[in-house]
């Protein structure tokens, strides 16, 4: 996959058309809003599971990360906390799966996971090989037998407050246009007491995460807090979303030892 890179402070674009990538990294963590390129070493994945995986049913998957020559990539450097993130989202973006495959050397990684209904599931995954400066991003259509869950329309959020887990979580934009960077901030209270929450806690090396993709799957940004200080009730983070259209975004935060994962869905202007 051929891959150009733009850097800029704290965010990561990726998009995961066929045979273009373009990359804008995350967590470095100067402040400058430099379009510098780093170094994303470009791969090639080989995916191994069984040829008709069944829904609810425990599915071994086996990642081979290799250079552009085909040779395994032997040594990755550890990104919050792993060596691998791992994202499974159904076709309509209603499932959604942050997991952490295991490393088994001479590049490879295996996890085993359960898809909860039949239907297609894109599998994302992030790792970056010694010397990368960011991450490269391989991805996978998985087609999974089983009664299929019914479809959910992706239909924008009128009103960016919802209650999941006990918790009120507003999101709010500094402004909201494609092409443009923006501060996206996630504010939790306790839904019953109102009571902003300040003691949030790191998840995987960072106060939050936010994975935002595109209504056809293609376009995956992996976005990470704008600072490691203050433990909530907000998150900050910047990113720039890559065209005009509607995206479904995932904020994953702790909290008291659980981890609450709050979708939302946003139609981004031009
Ligand atoms: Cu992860």
């Amino acid at each position: 996959m051929k891959q150009i890179v733009i850097s800029i402070l704290l965010l990561s674009v990726v998009f995961l058309t066929a045979c273009n990538s373009i990359k804008v990294p995350k967590s470095t963590m100067d402040h400058k809003m430099s379009a510098t390129p780093t170094n994303v070493v470009p791969t090639k994945s080989e995916w191994t599971l069984t040829d008709y995986p069944q829904a609810n049913v425990k599915i071994p998957i086996s990642i081979l990360i290799m250079d552009k020559t085909g040779k395994p990539v032997k040594t990755f450097e550890t990104v919050h906390e792993k060596k691998m993130h791992l994202f499974i989202v159904s076709k309509d973006l209603a499932y959604f799966s942050h997991i952490h495959p295991k490393y088994e050397g001479n590049g490879k990684f295996d996890i085993t996971t359960t898809f909860p209904a039949g239907g297609d599931y894109k599998i994302i995954a992030e790792s970056t090989p010694k010397g990368g400066g960011d991450s490269s991003v391989e991805t996978h259509w998985v087609h999974v037998e089983g009664e299929p869950a019914k479809e959910e329309p992706l239909i924008p959020d009128e009103a960016f407050t919802k209650v999941v887990d006990g918790k009120k979580v507003t999101l709010t934009f500094s402004q909201l246009a494609a092409g443009k960077t923006l501060h996206m901030t996630f504010t939790i209270t306790d839904a019953k007491t109102n009571k902003p929450i300040k003691n949030l806690q790191p998840y995987l090396g960072a106060m939050g995460h936010t994975v935002a993709i595109s209504a056809d799957a293609e376009k995956y940004l992996h976005i990470h807090p704008m600072t490691t200080s203050g433990n909530g009730p907000s998150v900050i983070f910047m990113t720039i979303f890559p065209e005009k259209g509607v995206y479904k975004i995932w904020g994953q935060f702790k909290h008291e030892g659980k981890i609450l994962t709050v979708p939302f869905v946003v139609n981004v202007p031009k």
